[in-house]
């Protein structure tokens, strides 16, 4: 059987680490492609020494050309602009919609075939106009936040309960901003209630209420921090997940922005949700029943990607 080919459409900090981790695990050939001329390359070559190392068969390139991504299995996109501090997702809309044109046109004609998973920021947004601009089938473009932000919840989840993060199964709903919804809900420690943990555990409310809004803003965080780019090694592990996921016909349920036609009440919009990921793509959406005060985060979310939505027609007449 031939290997899978593995697309990342955007050499940068994301990219390079999709690119290793793609590699090690020998998911398949990686293309890197990006327009900067001559990092990819040079990310390539770095990144394929690794192989005697490391031991793993892949062959690691990079360009600047579209046509070198032609019958990619699997394209995961990076390309676009990341946020600096005190900018929000949203700043980046119109720089990262033309980005998005220029790929879904290169997607549309080299791998029309192919999974696509979207890591650029505005998330919910931008996934939505990539499936626009490349017309592909909408169970096979999604977006990747649900993984990551669920991470980020079951990582603070574990140091309060002082509990391993291998038994935490959190949960994050709705759209990839600062309204997405960790819904504590769902959310156990090996099937144990995180409510039901937190007075075993003498855990106050107010407290969870602090990891919520910790979640909510953990992507925030971590730009404060680096003080320049965002977030880059959980991202790229979150969407590995949901590569293998689709690679393996592994049907996972992940949170991923799925594109919803009437569940969760939401129509012609993507928004996170829990999906099956399979040989199909996206093989269905979990619609789980929600508190009213869920319900009306989860609106809330909603709204948010509406408009964002709204503004992206403003800016592109095509859509
Ligand atoms: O959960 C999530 N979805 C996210 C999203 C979590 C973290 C970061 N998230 C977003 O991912 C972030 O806001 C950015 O929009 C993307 C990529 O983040 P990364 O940290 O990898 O950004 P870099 O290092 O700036 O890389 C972007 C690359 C860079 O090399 C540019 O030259 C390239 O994109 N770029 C392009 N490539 C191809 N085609 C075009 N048009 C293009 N424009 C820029």
């Amino acid at each position: 059987m031939a290997r899978k080919k593995i697309a990342l459409i955007g050499a940068g900090m994301i990219g390079g680490t999709l690119a290793h981790l793609a590699a090690k695990a020998e998911m398949g050939d990686v293309v890197l492609f990006d327009i900067a001329e001559g990092m990819p390359q040079g990310k390539a070559l770095d990144l394929s020494q690794c192989g005697p190392i490391e031991g793993f068969d892949a062959k690691i390139t990079g360009t600047n050309d579209y046509a070198d991504i032609a019958g990619a299995d699997v394209v995961i996109v990076t390309a676009g602009v990341p946020r600096k501090p005190g900018m929000s997702r949203d700043d980046l809309l119109g720089i990262n919609l033309k980005v998005m044109k220029a790929v879904g046109e290169g997607i549309k004609n080299n791998c029309p075939d192919a999974f696509v998973i979207c890591i650029t920021n505005p998330l919910d947004a931008m996934v939505w106009a990539l499936r626009e601009f490349s017309g592909l089938p909408h169970n096979k473009v999604v977006g990747m936040a649900g993984v990551l932000d669920s991470a980020r919840f079951a990582t603070f989840l574990a140091w309060e309960f002082d509990t391993s993060v291998k038994d935490v199964n959190a949960f994050v709903l709705g759209g990839h901003g600062d309204t997405m919804v960790p819904v504590l809900s769902y959310s156990t420690i090996n099937g144990i209630p995180v409510k039901d943990m937190a007075k075993i555990k003498g855990v106050e409310e107010s407290r969870l209420d602090e990891i919520v809004d910790r979640t909510r803003k953990g992507g925030g965080e971590i730009v404060g921090l680096l003080g320049n780019g965002s977030a880059y090694y959980a991202p790229a592990t979150s969407a590995i997940a949901m590569a293998k996921a689709y690679l393996g016909d592994q049907k996972r349920v992940l949170p991923c922005a799925a594109y919803l036609e009437g569940k969760y009440d939401v129509d012609g919009l993507y928004v996170g949700v829990p999906a099956v990921i399979g040989a199909d793509g996206i093989e269905g959406v979990i619609e789980i029943d929600l508190s009213d005060e869920e319900k009306n985060n989860l609106q809330v979310s909603v709204d948010a990607v509406k408009e964002l939505l709204e503004a992206c027609k403003g800016l592109d007449s095509s859509l």
